[in-house]
């Protein structure tokens, strides 16, 4: 009947509004740590008045972009937002009272904030106000945009996306280990266009001495949308002559060292523009996985791509930190002698693995993507 055909009409503008609000969110996403990247939509009598985002650096904060926009429109309006209004006096003033302040009638929010400051607080302030406040449109897409901010609030360590380019036979690199092309330019720019839409892109040493890589975003316009670079380097062999210390005036360079590691290679490297940060020895292999991932949480990063090499891939896997896995796949094969994806361990620790589930697949020319998320 009419009624209910109205209902449904209104549930439908509702998530197009929201959907529209994810998308802006995404905007900011690795630019705006140590804060979550969260989109705003204000709506009012099926018009959209004003839209924001979180701004590069995490403040302003989404919705105080979106009610500035509004102006006096807000007055009566519904804010979509991807996340609760924050309701704490931190770096900026709280969200929920530039929201009361605006006159805005009705808040739809994705997804509470885990953040012990906001948890609820923000949204009972609202409705405090007299506001009507919706929570839960659209909880899945929003916790998936947000999976950064929830990963470090809850376990102080970052969200790790596991980036991995395979031959149809498995293999990231040729017999040798030298460098080849696995996926064509297409694939390539979308993970260029991750790196951006990451705070920080983390790869072993032997990569830097194999490979000499930039790890920054090469797509046109989009240099300074470049992650922070993480090298883990226990002993600190990087050369001084490498891409990524000669840029790292440019671009951000974390070296992440032993406690043990020389202190005039130290020296030297931040003589150059890196940033040296020390953690535990783990076991004889390595660095400590868990107490790297706490140290960069600890310096707000919250989205985290990992690039290789296959070690630092398979101890990622094996140590069950990588929350997300970006799988491309080329059309041709390596053959005998080529690099393992994950060392020692199948492919089909993730591809078959129940702890991981499907949640998007593409296609780039002759390559495939498959997107993985936790289960
Ligand atoms: C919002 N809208 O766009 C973002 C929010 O240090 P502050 O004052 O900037 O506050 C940071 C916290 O605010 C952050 O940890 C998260 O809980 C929330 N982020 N909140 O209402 C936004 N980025
Ligand atoms: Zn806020």
């Amino acid at each position: 009947d009419q009624f209910a055909q109205k209902a449904r009409e209104a549930r439908d503008a509702d998530r197009r509004f929201m959907e529209l609000a994810l998308s802006l969110g995404r905007r900011g996403q690795g630019r705006t740590w140590p804060n979550p990247a969260v989109g705003a939509v204000i709506v009012k009598d099926g018009i959209i008045v004003g839209r924001g985002w979180t701004q590069p650096g995490g403040r302003p904060h989404g919705e105080p972009e979106a009610l500035r926009r509004a102006g006096e429109a807000a007055r009566g309006a519904t804010l979509y937002v991807t996340l609760e209004p924050c309701s704490h006096f931190g770096k900026s003033p709280p969200c929920a009272d530039a929201v009361i302040a605006a006159g805005i009638k009705r808040v739809v929010a994705a997804i509470e904030d885990p953040n012990p400051d906001v948890a609820g607080q923000g949204h009972a302030r609202l409705r405090a106000a007299g506001i009507t406040v919706d929570v839960g449109l659209c909880a899945a897409e929003a916790a998936f945009d947000h999976a950064g901010h929830f990963r470090r609030i809850r376990d102080q360590r970052p969200h790790v996306i596991l980036k991995l380019a395979v031959s149809p036979d498995g293999k990231i690199g040729a017999a040798g280990g030298k460098p080849i092309a696995i996926t064509g330019e297409a694939a390539r720019n979308r993970v260029h266009l991750l790196r951006a839409q990451s705070d920080a892109i983390l790869v072993g040493i032997g990569t830097v001495l194999a490979d000499d890589p930039q790890l920054n975003c090469r797509l046109p316009g989009m240099a300074a949308r470049s992650p922070v670079r993480v090298v883990l380097d226990q002993s600190l062999r990087i050369p001084a002559s490498s891409q990524l210390v000669r840029s790292a005036r440019e671009t951000p360079l974390w070296v992440i060292a032993s406690e043990l590691a020389e202190a005039a290679a130290a020296t030297r490297l931040g003589a150059a523009g890196a940033q040296i940060i020390r953690v535990p020895q783990g076991s004889a292999s390595g660095l400590d996985l868990p107490a790297v991932l706490h140290a960069l949480a600890g310096k707000g990063i919250s989205r985290l791509m990992v690039e290789g090499g296959s070690r630092v891939a398979a101890s990622f896997v094996a140590a069950d930190l990588v929350d997300e896995i970006w799988l491309f796949r080329g059309a041709e094969a390596v053959g005998e002698g080529g690099v393992d994806a994950l060392d020692a361990l199948p492919l089909s620790k993730i591809t078959q693995s129940q702890a991981y589930k499907v949640h998007a697949s593409e296609t780039f020319d002759h390559d495939t993507l498959t997107i993985y998320e936790r289960a």
